[in-house]
């Protein structure tokens, strides 16, 4: 044991009228939900790089966070682990994530920093072993050293490429070794600032082959997991090429990908494109492409990617009735891609957070299980459709225009317009949350 959570115990479920802080109000794992347990509705995942590789910098600040591991050493990164485990096991969350430049020294070569990850690789798998935390997915960080400040993929120089698909065939095998249930595909700096440097037909291009070369990878070492995107319509770059659910679908046909990759949406990447997370969501379920969760929200005043943990119940539960209504997860969960406000320095600060946005989850889920389950808001809407499921309204589509004007004439149609009684709907879903 670190000493770092010390005086911290382990969470457990008390119900809502607890007063303590250290325990759920909402989550309790083994309570059935829909007929399973909520803990495998959820899927938690806690992200190991906002938690604790993130230094708390802001544009006009660095560092405010003083970890003991913060160095770029063997023995600072096995540290880590400990602390990152031990935070698991307090918060009973069942999966983590993690890119390559989280949990391993940042190397001087390619050779070193695969060295580095096969060592912290062998040092999770006895963690995850000891403890019993799985790994929910892994994935390559191609964004931050400066090698990568014109992209990876989509850079102009090829040797970036090479660089970026060696690395990403070091982070599937660590996450296929270590039993990873999907590997993740967020094209950090995989756009443009100014398309006077930028041949955007090139880029696509790069971009596409690197997804056709993972998913041959994959088939090639027989990884089961899913191969998924994260959609992000800007931040770090001005035009990101996988904007949101739709363009990326759309990036997925041309490649001939749609069967073999699905979506990461992240609540915060919605709201950054314009949408709503169930928005996205319904997209994803509607093409087939839902895989996973980042479930951290962001502030809707400041405009950037500003990964706050989840604490408001009314949008979780909206997400998680997209969720229920796609079937659940699979492969997929919920990942915390969240971290501290850069004030929040203490070891107490990380492991309420997580137990904020756990319990919100939870509170979501059990109201959108409740809509679900009671049929009305589903009624509703099946209700405004209904003329669709008549002989006439199946017929209209395998129709053509002549027919169906001289059907209109002969019937004289005059379509009559009715309510979308959408605040009856919304009143509605105040009354489970
Ligand atoms: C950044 C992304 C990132 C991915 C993983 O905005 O959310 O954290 O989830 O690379
Ligand atoms: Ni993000
Ligand atoms: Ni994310």
């Amino acid at each position: 044991m670190t000493d770092f959570f010390k005086n911290i115990p382990a969470i457990k479920y008390e119900g809502p009228n607890t007063d303590n802080d250290y325990a759920f109000h909402h989550y309790n794992p083994d309570e059935i939900v829909m007929g399973k347990p909520m803990k495998d509705h959820l899927r938690f995942a806690a992200a190991y790089w906002h938690s604790f590789a993130w230094p708390g910098g802001d544009p006009f600040g660095g560092q405010t966070f003083e970890r003991p591991w913060f160095s770029d050493t063997m023995e600072a990164a096995k540290l880590k682990a400990d602390v990152a485990f031990e935070m698991f096991q307090i918060l009973n969350v069942p999966y983590f994530c993690f890119h390559d430049a989280d949990v391993r020294p940042e190397g001087n070569s390619f050779a070193e920093n695969t060295k580095n990850l096969e060592e912290i690789v062998d040092y999770f798998a006895e963690k995850m072993d000891e403890t019993g935390v799985k790994l929910l997915w892994g994935t390559a960080n191609l964004f931050s050293h400066r090698r990568f400040m014109s992209g990876a993929a989509t850079n102009p120089d090829p040797d970036v490429f090479a660089f970026s698909a060696a690395t990403i065939k070091t982070c599937m095998d660590a996450t296929m070794k270590l039993g990873g249930e999907n590997y993740v595909l967020w094209g950090g700096r995989e756009g443009y600032e100014t398309l006077l440097n930028t041949d955007m037909g090139r880029e696509r291009q790069q971009a596409g082959r690197m997804l056709q070369m993972v998913v041959d990878y994959k088939h090639k070492v027989g990884f089961k997991g899913a191969i998924l995107i994260e959609p992000k319509p800007q931040e770090p770059t001005k035009h990101q090429y996988d904007y949101d659910v739709a363009t990326v679908y759309g990036f997925l046909k041309e490649f001939g990908l749609e069967g073999e990759v699905k979506m990461n949406i992240e609540q915060g990447h919605a709201i950054l494109a314009g949408h709503s997370f169930e928005h996205e969501l319904a997209v994803a379920r509607e093409l087939g492409i839902f895989g996973s969760i980042d479930m951290n929200r962001n502030d809707y005043q400041s405009g950037w990617d500003t990964d706050q943990f989840p604490n408001n119940v009314p949008e979780t539960a909206l997400a998680y009735y997209e969720v229920l209504r796609a079937g659940g997860f699979t492969t997929g969960g919920t990942n915390f891609d969240s971290k501290l406000r850069r004030q929040s320095l203490d070891a107490e600060d990380l492991i309420l957070a997580h137990v904020g946005g756990m319990d919100t989850c939870a509170a979501g889920l059990k109201a959108a299980a409740a809509m679900l389950e009671d049929g009305k808001l589903e009624a509703a809407r099946n209700e405004r459709y209904a003329g669709w499921d008549t002989d006439a309204g199946k017929g209209l589509l395998n129709s053509d225009l002549d027919s169906i004007t001289a059907k209109v004439l002969a019937d004289k149609t005059n379509p009559e317009p009715r309510s979308g009684r959408q605040e009856r709907l919304e009143n509605l879903v105040n009354r489970y949350l």
